[in-house]
């Protein structure tokens, strides 16, 4: 991977009230020192209608608005028309959603917005669950994953939703996956975004201690086996159908990934196979539309 400058400034200050370890403060500090303090973020609710801090105090040197959970991808929108009417086709237009807001109740108005190509960055910081409101399972909960609504009884039995291929299929100029372990790929990745028009979908593995049931200081190395266990790939895909694996790890057992993961602590042999044998065909697809 290329090495680039990480800019000094910070656009996310301290006082903020993420958890000890957050995954998705790291993200959202990378993300912000990439786009730089002339961005509007839009939160439809997640834990970042919290972290900022109450009003007047905010940790963010951002303009930021807070919206309806499903309504990320309208509100943008609108956002971003406002400040092309009064001339200013400058400043960055980025929604910062989580998956909740994104896999499942904001899908709709993100359709909608993807399909009319509309111009902004759409942020899907994922921790696999309904983190602000106590881990309730959500459709980017991975298979056999413990949440408050998957008990250890019944854990969940269906797989995380692909959001990648969906957005790949509204055709929009750009998507790509990012995770902290990985900066410099994923500053990069924000910094090509920032270039292109139209509508760019960046999607971050954001480990959550408390939900994934994880120390607060394995986040990044969570993060990273995430990648080399080929749970969730690096990859670009432009125009819906130029794919790009920006980083090909040399197998790794998933069971590495999950065992340091209190989520998975019930499963037996049999479900890490299925996991495993899960992660391999969807890295053989992926090898296959990328041409690789
Ligand atoms: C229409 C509506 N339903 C429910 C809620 C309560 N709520 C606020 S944040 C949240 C969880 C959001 O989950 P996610 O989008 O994954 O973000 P995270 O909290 O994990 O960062 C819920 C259910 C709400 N604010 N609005
Ligand atoms: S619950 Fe998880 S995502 Fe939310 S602030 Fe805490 S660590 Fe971060
Ligand atoms: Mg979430």
């Amino acid at each position: 991977m290329r090495k680039i400058e990480v800019p000094l400034r910070e656009n996310l200050s301290h006082g903020h009230l993420a958890c000890a370890g957050c995954g998705a403060a790291v993200s959202m500090r990378l993300t912000l020192k990439a786009l730089g303090e002339k961005t509007v973020m839009v939160f439809p609710a997640s834990c970042w209608s919290i972290i900022p801090g109450s009003w007047p105090y905010s940790s963010f040197r951002i303009p930021a608005v807070h919206a309806g959970f499903v309504t990320g991808g309208a509100t943008a929108s609108g956002v971003r028309a406002a400040l092309d009417i009064r001339g200013d086709h400058e400043t960055i237009v980025a929604v910062w959603a989580g998956d909740g807001g994104t896999f499942d109740i904001g899908l709709q108005a993100l359709s909608g917005a993807a399909e009319r190509n509309e111009d902004f960055i759409y942020i899907c910081n994922d921790n696999e669950a309904y983190m602000n409101t106590g881990t309730q399972r959500s459709s980017a909960t991975p298979l056999f994953a413990w949440t408050t609504t998957t008990p250890v009884m019944k854990p969940k039995e269906n797989p995380k939703k692909d959001i990648m291929a969906i957005m790949a299929d509204h055709q929009i100029p750009y998507a790509a996956t990012a995770t902290i372990a990985y900066p410099e790929d994923l500053l990069r990745k924000m910094e090509k975004a920032m270039k292109i028009r139209g509508t760019r979908f960046i999607h971050l593995l954001s480990p959550c201690p408390p939900g994934w049931r994880i120390p607060s200081e394995l986040t990044i190395k969570i993060s990273r086996l995430a990648v080399r266990s080929r749970i969730f790939p690096l990859y670009e895909i432009e125009n819906g159908e130029k794919y790009t694996i920006n980083l090909k790890p040399e197998p790794y057992p998933v069971r590495e990934y999950l065992k340091l993961q209190g989520r998975f602590s019930h499963l037996q042999d049999l479900e890490t196979e299925v996991i495993q044998k899960n992660v391999e065909r969807a890295w053989k697809r992926l090898l296959r539309k990328a041409k690789a």
